[in-house]
């Protein structure tokens, strides 16, 4: 079982995904993602001038070694074009081991902990009213456990909302330079909490509820929040504030019982291993793209095992359908899963370039037990949506200071 090509595709059908093929002597292949929103091409250059040379002729079956020779032997480790480059080449042979052994992935991690896989859906809206209206479609049509995001009043764009509003949904593969966004952290204060205080008087105690800061807010602000927050029982805070330093989720935990999430911008255990170890958050939202693999997401999910976290991978719309395959893999085996993030399959463009047999019944996923992965990539289909150059957004204070976005 030699490794005897590995190519590179990028397509844009409304964004760019840049997807990783391992073809074998025996005519098996399998199939990674390797999307870094916004910097696609820089793994590209990556995977084909300095990772694919080094593993044509190697054992597929080694994942363990091709995963450590990737990391270890790389003097300039981590990172996440680095670590989303090793993470499509380690979930492609996963995906060859499983079609072998004609068997899914998540047999190969060591079977069944549980029947589906719980999701969370996203609700936003142009003010609180059509936000929870949209929650309330997500309730009736099954989810338990759903995201709130509303449009700040008083600024242009808001992180997570649509339509006027729209800020990272949209347009994202026509962003040919980044779009530039205001934040007001006291505009965003006096409209939070009437979001969550209206969201339970119209959805009730049963709807778990989640809200995703993306990373807007210093330490003592999110310590704020999270209180002010308590009364209306969170599933959690999502990037509450930015974690370089670790010891910021200290003083957050310190004020604070609103349960805590953090990670898609993590790239390896030791970006979460503080957090974990001393037990400041309750959910790793690692991706299996940026963090390595699914080799890497399953060493994260049992250390987190030790400490009471639960995993709840990334699941934005920028992460394609074979990241989110092999995120179900490890849902449907983790112990200590939480919940997975889930935007919906897309229109037709992106079933048709990524065919796969997930099903979605009352706010559960159930994986199918095609072997492998259970995802395939449609290369034909995707040559109509060439990449287009295309980026996130950037925030700026009112005064014109850089902020995080
Ligand atoms: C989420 C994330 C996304 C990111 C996006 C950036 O929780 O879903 O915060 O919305 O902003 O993945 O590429
Ligand atoms: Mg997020």
């Amino acid at each position: 079982m030699i490794i005897n090509n590995i190519e590179v595709f990028v397509c844009c059908p409304g964004r760019n995904f840049v997807t990783v093929k391992v073809t074998t002597s025996e005519g098996v292949y399998g199939v990674g993602d390797a999307t870094v929103n916004g910097r696609e091409q820089a793994v590209v250059a990556l995977l084909e001038e300095h990772v694919i040379p080094c593993l044509i002729g190697r054992n597929a079956h080694d994942i363990e070694d091709i995963w450590q020779y990737l990391y270890r032997g790389v003097y300039w480790r981590k990172g996440p074009i680095n670590m989303a480059a090793t993470a499509a080449i380690d979930m492609a042979l996963w995906d060859i081991k499983g079609k072998v052994a004609g068997l899914p992935v998540y047999q190969l991690l060591g079977g069944k902990s549980r029947k589906g896989v719980g999701l969370y859906a996203h609700a936003n809206g142009e003010d609180i009213e059509q936000t929870l209206d949209n929650a309330q479609k997500h309730a009736a049509a099954g989810f338990k456990a759903i995201r709130l995001q509303s449009a700040v009043p008083g600024l242009d764009v808001t992180y997570g909302v649509l339509g006027d509003k729209k800020d990272y949904f949209e347009m994202q593969g026509n962003r040919p330079l980044p779009p530039e966004e205001t934040w007001s952290t006291q505009k965003y204060f006096n409209m939070i909490v009437e979001l969550f205080d209206r969201a339970r008087s119209r959805l009730g105690n049963e709807i778990q509820l989640v809200h995703d800061v993306h990373s807007r807010l210093t330490p003592i602000e999110s310590a704020r929040l999270g209180k002010l927050l308590e009364p209306y029982n969170l599933m959690f805070l999502e990037d509450a504030s930015m974690a370089e330093n670790q010891d910021n989720y200290k003083l957050i935990r310190q004020h604070t019982t609103t349960p805590l999430a953090i990670g898609e911008t993590y790239n390896t255990i030791w970006d979460c291993k503080d957090l974990i170890q001393n037990q400041l958050i309750d959910y790793i939202r690692v991706a299996a793209t940026h963090a390595g693999g699914i080799t890497a997401l399953r060493r994260i999910t049992d250390f987190a095992a030790m400490f009471n976290v639960k995993l709840a991978p990334h699941g934005a719309p920028d992460l394609s359908p074979i990241c989110f395959a092999a995120h179900m893999h490890l849902n449907t085996w983790a112990p200590n899963f939480g919940v997975q993030e889930f935007v919906g399959f897309g229109d037709q463009d992106l079933p048709q370039i990524f065919p796969h047999n997930t099903e979605i019944v009352d706010g559960m996923a159930y994986i199918s037990d095609a072997p492998g992965l259970g995802v395939e990539f449609d290369e034909e289909a995707a040559k109509a949506f060439p990449y287009k150059r295309s980026y996130l957004p950037i925030s700026r204070l009112e005064d014109g200071t850089m902020w995080n976005w």
